[in-house]
């Protein structure tokens, strides 16, 4: 006897029904799961089952003769046994970005809920959107991450003053570039946003340099496999000492989700701890960063832009890299904060939601 029920062509198992039954007393009102997958028989059985106009009826055998009803709709939704398509919108980008990044006005995003959930969805699909006018009192940057999430505190404060000082803890407070680098991959977990917001701009220097890490990363992966494979799979270990903090974090430069796909960069000359691989493997590992380096700092795959006063990028700091050209001449100040995805992307969504209601 088969173990699944054929309901338009779409094979559902008897203990994946049973496991999604609908009813109130497996689900709470809130859709979420009141039964408990590991007290189901894993062989359960269907005493008899109907296919009716508006779905699907199962009464199970057993004692309880359970019922469930599961509406047509919702195993069209939920079948299973095909290719997952992605459902993130990802849209890599090279250096055909310069002077073209996504970009919204501050004004219409707080006025017009339509164009803040298109300055979201840009965050989601380049990884990255400049917003210009956002105005210049300092600590505006909290209110700009009001409007889509939730500021993520860290050592360097609720914002950080991106302007160079005697002494600093780190060299983005500091006149001297830096190469193109994801913050803090030290921490675990990592912020998964940054903002970086204007209020002066130098009178020379000071370029901010951008690249899709996402793009780096395939470029490196069709170019040389190996490579590619090392920084995938040998982790590295970054590391942050201050008065104040002492913060360590060991994982690959290049993390994959569990279907290949590439998802998360870290990358940051500063802050990498001696590297610690097996002898024979040190030198090809160095190949390989250098490579990957190369590519992410290379015309290709690079924007350059100089922020004005009043602009702010948004950008995933686990795929944007950002860094710093030129020493800056003259007072500069940027105002930096961290974020993160889940605030942002809820946001998003909410705003979908209201758009297509
Ligand atoms: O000064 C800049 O443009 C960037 C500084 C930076 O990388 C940072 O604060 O994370
Ligand atoms: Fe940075």
């Amino acid at each position: 006897m088969n173990n699944f029920i054929d309901y338009n062509n779409q094979r559902f198992h008897f203990l994946w029904l049973r496991d999604h039954c609908p009813c109130s007393d497996c689900r709470h009102p809130s859709g979420q799961r009141i039964l408990e997958t590991w007290q189901l028989d894993a062989d359960i059985k269907v005493e008899s089952y109907e296919i009716t106009e508006t779905g699907l009826e199962i009464r199970w055998a057993g004692p309880q003769q359970h019922l469930s009803h599961f509406s047509a709709q919702y195993l069209l939704a939920n079948s299973y046994d095909k290719p997952q398509i992605p459902t993130e919108n990802i849209h890599t980008w090279g250096a055909e970005l310069t002077g073209n990044l996504p970009s919204y006005d501050y004004n219409q995003v707080i006025a017009r809920d339509d164009v803040k959930g298109q300055w979201l969805d840009a965050v989601t699909k380049y990884g990255i959107a400049l917003l210009k006018n956002v105005p210049t009192e300092p600590g505006t940057i909290l209110q700009v991450v009001d409007l889509f999430g939730y500021v993520r505190n860290t050592n360097y404060g609720e914002l950080f003053e991106v302007i160079s000082v005697e002494q600093a803890v780190n060299l983005a407070f500091t006149p001297i570039p830096l190469s193109l680098h994801t913050d803090n991959p030290y921490r675990n977990p990592v912020p998964t946003l940054q903002l970086l917001h204007c209020l002066e701009k130098a009178d020379r220097g000071g370029v901010t340099a951008l690249t899709d890490g996402f793009r780096a990363a395939e470029i490196l992966r069709e170019q040389n496999p190996q490579a590619f494979n090392l920084l995938s799979t040998q982790a590295v270990t970054f590391r942050f000492s201050s008065a104040d903090a002492i913060l360590e974090h060991t994982a690959c430069m290049i993390e994959l989700s569990a279907n290949g796909e590439i998802s998360a960069i870290r990358v940051n000359s500063r802050s990498l701890a001696p590297l610690n691989l097996p002898f024979d493997m040190m030198q090809s590992f160095y190949a390989a960063y250098q490579e990957l380096t190369a590519i992410i700092q290379g015309s290709a795959c690079k924007v350059t832009l100089t922020l004005d006063r009043g602009e702010l990028i948004l950008f995933d700091n686990q795929r944007v890299l950002h860094g710093r050209e030129e020493q800056a001449v003259g007072p500069r100040h940027l105002q930096g904060c961290y974020a993160d995805r889940d605030g942002l992307r809820s946001t998003a969504a909410l705003i979908n939601k209201r758009q297509q209601s």
